[in-house]
């Protein structure tokens, strides 16, 4: 299907406190070397070392919904098609920005879903309560993994994939995994994951997969975080390189997303550093060899810094543009683990650090 965007006021999804801490990070091609080799922290150690600041915030843009079929083929819809479509819809007082978004939920909260129209409500493929404007549903008391679909009365869904979090209650080791301790504003909980929930959407283009962090690669379950404002930025910065022909690609490659803290530090980065709370990702597009470098963006036959900056240049020509909630930008050049990359952020205020020239 198509990719629906829904306009939306940045201002109030910013607001919204989708930047939560979120973890997650690449999970195989980067620092692959590392994982696949003897010692991933080690290798990982000599990653991309400082950054400064970051920061960033997208917006999505807006979609048209022309849904208006008239023909039922199966009587079941009949009544359905009659319906109205749902074009606003939130959660927790949160706009989906678009068809396919996720939200995150502590144990035993109540969601509450607000729709423009009726919607009926459908998690883990059971209809719950009733179709109507206004859902209210109570989260399980452990953390999971749900997939609720929205669907209006035109039969269009909107899916969202639910994460109920493993509160942290500031445990240093949760099952096993290594947490480490979060300098300042630790979340309220992680997503925890299982090998089964790498394919769970959180965006139209990404899945929670993409973000992992890299340490423990045999260890289930791992514990992770990734940020609304940080996808949103992403989304756009993908949208924009594909409408204007310049990838191929359907996703970035996301080289290093969420991270713990104890596996931030064993890699010497910054020590407030965003990827901790799932609101920073390191990427690029790998769609040519497919072979975990980014591609020749710039066109001039060559894979070098100048491509990183030319990614760096056209994210912050169109975060500009575009209005969106604030981040960081960075430009990395290549090193003898990894090709060159940008770093994208969505921590609310701007930031932008390795930007040379070419
Ligand atoms: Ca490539
Ligand atoms: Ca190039």
């Amino acid at each position: 299907m198509k990719a629906i965007r829904y306009g939306l006021s940045l201002a109030a999804f910013a607001a919204s406190g989708l930047g939560l801490p979120a973890c997650g990070a690449p999970a195989e091609r980067d620092s692959a070397i590392a994982e696949r080799g003897a010692a991933p922290e080690l290798v990982a150690a000599r990653m991309p070392g400082q950054e400064a600041g970051l920061e960033g915030a997208d917006a999505p843009e807006e979609a048209a919904a022309d849904e208006t079929e008239t023909e039922a083929d199966e009587p079941a819809d009949a009544e359905a098609v009659s319906g109205e479509p749902a074009e606003e819809i939130s959660v927790d007082g949160k706009d989906l920005p678009y068809k396919t978004w996720h939200h995150l939920t502590m144990p035993g909260e109540t969601v509450t879903i607000e729709a423009d129209a009726p919607v009926e409500l459908v998690i883990d493929g059971e209809t719950v309560g009733e179709t109507a404007e206004r859902h209210e549903w109570t989260a399980p008391d452990a953390p999971d993994t749900l997939e609720v679909r929205l669907v209006d009365g035109t039969g269009e869904a909107h899916e969202i994939s639910l994460f109920v979090l493993a509160p942290l209650n500031g445990d240093t080791v949760m099952e096993g995994y290594r947490i480490g301790e979060y300098p300042q504003n630790a979340p309220e909980g992680l997503i925890r994951l299982t090998e089964d929930d790498m394919d769970t959407p959180v965006s139209p283009s990404f899945t929670i997969g993409q973000f992992i962090c890299k340490q423990q690669p045999g260890h289930w379950p791992k514990f992770a975080l990734v940020s609304g404002n940080l996808l949103l930025r992403l989304e756009a910065v993908l949208a924009e390189l594909q409408e204007d022909a310049l990838t191929d690609a359907d996703s970035f490659f996301v080289m290093s997303g969420y991270r713990t803290p104890f596996y931030n530090t064993e890699i010497r980065s910054a020590r407030l550093s965003r990827h901790m709370y799932g609101d920073a990702a390191d990427i690029y597009p790998d769609v040519a060899g497919n072979d975990s470098v980014m591609d020749d963006l710039n066109g001039d036959g060559r894979i070098t810094r100048a491509d990183a900056e030319f990614l760096y240049d056209y994210a912050e020509d169109l975060f500009a543009a575009k209005n969106l909630p604030e981040g960081g930008i960075g430009a990395y050049d290549a090193n003898a683990i990894h090709g060159p990359f940008v770093h994208i952020d969505g921590r609310g205020t701007r930031a932008r650090w390795g930007r040379f020239g070419s």
